[in-house]
Order: structure tokens, then C-alpha cells, then sequence
């Protein structure tokens, strides 16, 4: 992130062959549960093929979201083979293959800090206080591209409530674990590990704010964060922190990697604008993992209408 360019993917590094499918027949794949998804699609070396998407799930409620009507979702393949997690690699094409024997299991999360309720979860319980649901996302990354992922997680509301957070606290920290033996790239990230980052506790209260523990219905692969990750899709990607082991309430804005590493390029917000340029690169537009011309990047991600009122009164210049 930190040593890239904004437009580091070579068209020649973009598979040409791709599966696509519309939002309408993600959705109908929904109503018709149990359908196969674009199975019989290859994929090189060692990536999995599409996996079937469970809809009969009980625990998967599809929700509608926000705007990526008519926006295809990315390939199953590229979002599991192109992805950022400095621990094991700053090569995204690498990470996949790093992160294969990553182990997710047993896997527990403190919660903590400024609540009522501090708890120690084992992650089944954690997911099971709250019924999963289904949401369709963009991912825009600070460098310049962008992908539309069908999440399942619960809302990170779910889990604040349940600890019942005192009157003081304003801050959410999150920790992702600590495995430096687990993680070739520990010690060349280039970073302060481990990887923390933080929300304002509003932000972490908000209904699209969601910690995803799968992807097209199926477990999230260990490169996407297995077993647990935050997603929050109107800040750029660093936001989105991975493997999670420990969220914090506070009362003081929290330290974050990337704002460590570089305070002038990465500030605590980091909300998606398309107006305000990162110091090395314009963020007025994007790539659209699997397509050929860059689209506009969108305030607030597209988001706008749902978030835009945390940040009244707020100079979004000054709060990068
Ligand atoms: N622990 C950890 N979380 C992380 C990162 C990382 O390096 N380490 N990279 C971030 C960045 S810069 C992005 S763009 C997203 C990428 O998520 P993806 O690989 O699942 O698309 O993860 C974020 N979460
Ligand atoms: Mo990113």
C-alpha cells in the first residue's frame, strides 16, 4: 500500500476469462436455494472452484443493500486470490497460497475495555448471537481498486450490545492475532504488527458496519480474514481489519497500523472520498477488479445516503 502506485495492476495480470453474474440472478440463486453458482468454472493452480451457495441455511437472511444494483459481483476466484495481508506477504497474488495452512480453530475473541459484560468468546458463540445475514458490498481499497463481495457476518452492533458498553465509551479498537509463526510475512511486513485498527463508537454502532465470517455463503478463506473480519464499506479497505482476536471499548481515539506507518497518507477516518486525493495519488476514481475502464469513485463508497450523517459538521479534508 505504502510502496505501490494507484494503478498497480497490469491488464496482463487480469484473468481474461471470467464468470459474471448480475445482482438479479445472485438474487434469484437465492430464491431457487440450493442452485449451483457458475459451477464447472476452472480456476488455475490451487484455487478453489465457485462453491456452492447454501441458501437453505437457516442462519444466512438475505438482506438487500444499498446501492450495487446492476454492478456485477466480483469472481469468487479474484477476490480469494488478490487480496492484501501484510503478514504474509505484501504480494497480493501470494497471499492466498501463504495463508493455505492457517489455523482458524479452536478461535476466540476478547471483548473488552469500557463495558459491563467483558467476555472471552469461543467464535461459534460469538457468531451465534445473532442470526448471520447476507450483504452485498463494494471493497474500496486505498490504491485504487475496488471489488463487490457478497459478505455473511453479523452486524458488529450485535456483539457491542451484548457487553453493554459504558456511558463513556466512544472508541472501538479492534486487534487482528498475533502469529508470527503462522505468518511469513511477520517480520518484512514493513509495519508495527499486530495490525490494530479503530472505529468511533457511532461508526461501530452503525447497521452496515458488519464482522463477516464468510463470503459467497461459505467460510471466508484464510487471505480474506478467516475466521473473522470487520467490514465496513464506506472506509477504504485498510479499515476492513482481519482474523480478529480482540475488540476494545474505549474512551480515546485508537491507535491504527496504517496511521502509524504513514500518519500523512492514512488518517484515523478514512472514509471513501472521491474529493479528497491521497497525498501520492487522486482517489477520484477506481478499478473495478475484472474491469477494463476505471469508474468514478463514489462519496462515502455509495454509502452516502446512510452515513454521511455521522460525519455533520465534520471537515472531511482535515479528517482524512
Ligand atoms: N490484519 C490485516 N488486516 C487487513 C490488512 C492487513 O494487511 N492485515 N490489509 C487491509 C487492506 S489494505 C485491505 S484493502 C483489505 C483487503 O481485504 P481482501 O484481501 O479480503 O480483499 O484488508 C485489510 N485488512
Ligand atoms: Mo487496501
Amino acid at each position: 500500500m505504502l510502496i505501490k502506485q494507484a494503478d498497480d495492476i497490469k491488464s496482463s495480470e487480469i484473468t481474461p476469462e471470467r464468470v459474471y453474474f448480475s445482482r438479479r440472478n445472485f438474487i434469484r440463486a437465492g430464491l431457487l436455494a440450493g442452485s449451483t453458482l457458475a459451477t464447472g468454472a476452472l480456476y488455475q493452480g490451487f484455487l478453489a472452484p465457485i462453491p456452492e451457495v447454501n441458501y437453505q441455511d437457516p442462519n444466512v437472511i438475505a438482506r438487500g443493500t444499498a446501492s450495487e444494483a446492476g454492478e456485477a459481483l466480483t469472481p469468487y476466484s479474484d477476490i480469494t486470490s488478490y487480496n492484501n495481508y501484510y503478514e504474509f506477504t505484501t504480494g497480493k497474488y501470494g497471499v492466498a497460497r501463504r495463508a493455505r495452512n492457517f489455523v482458524t480453530r479452536p478461535w476466540t475473541v476478547t471483548v473488552d475495555g469500557l463495558v459491563n459484560k467483558p467476555k472471552t468468546y469461543d467464535l461459534d458463540e460469538l457468531l451465534g448471537l445473532t442470526a448471520q445475514e447476507e450483504r452485498i458490498y463494494r471493497l474500496r481499497c486505498v490504491e485504487g481498486w475496488s471489488m463487490v463481495i457478497p459478505w455473511t457476518g453479523l452486524p458488529l452492533s450485535a456483539v457491542l450490545k451484548e457487553v453493554e458498553p459504558h456511558g463513556d465509551a466512544a472508541y472501538v479498537a479492534f486487534q487482528t492475532i498475533e502469529a508470527p509463526k503462522q505468518m511469513p510475512g511477520w517480520n518484512s511486513s514493513g509495519l508495527d504488527l499486530p495490525y490494530v485498527e479503530g472505529l468511533r463508537l457511532d461508526e461501530a454502532m452503525h447497521p452496515l458496519t458488519l464482522l463477516a465470517s464468510g463470503l459467497y455463503g461459505q467460510p471466508l478463506p484464510a487471505q480474506n480474514g478467516a475466521p473473522l473480519r470487520l467490514v465496513v464499506p464506506w472506509k477504504y479497505g485498510f479499515k476492513s481489519i482481519k482474523s480478529i482476536v480482540k475488540i476494545t471499548l474505549t474512551d480515546r481515539q485508537p491507535p491504527t497500523t496504517w496511521n502509524i506507518a504513514a500518519p500523512r497518507e492514512y488518517g484515523f477516518y478514512s472514509n471513501v472520498n472521491p474529493n479528497v486525493a491521497h497525498p501520492r495519488w487522486s482517489q477520484a476514481k477506481e478499478r473495478r477488479i475484472g474491469e477494463f475502464l476505471r469508474r468514478d469513485t463514489l462519496l462515502f463508497n455509495g454509502y452516502a445516503d446512510q452515513v454521511a450523517g455521522l460525519y455533520d459538521n465534520m471537515n472531511l479534508r482535515k479528517n482524512f
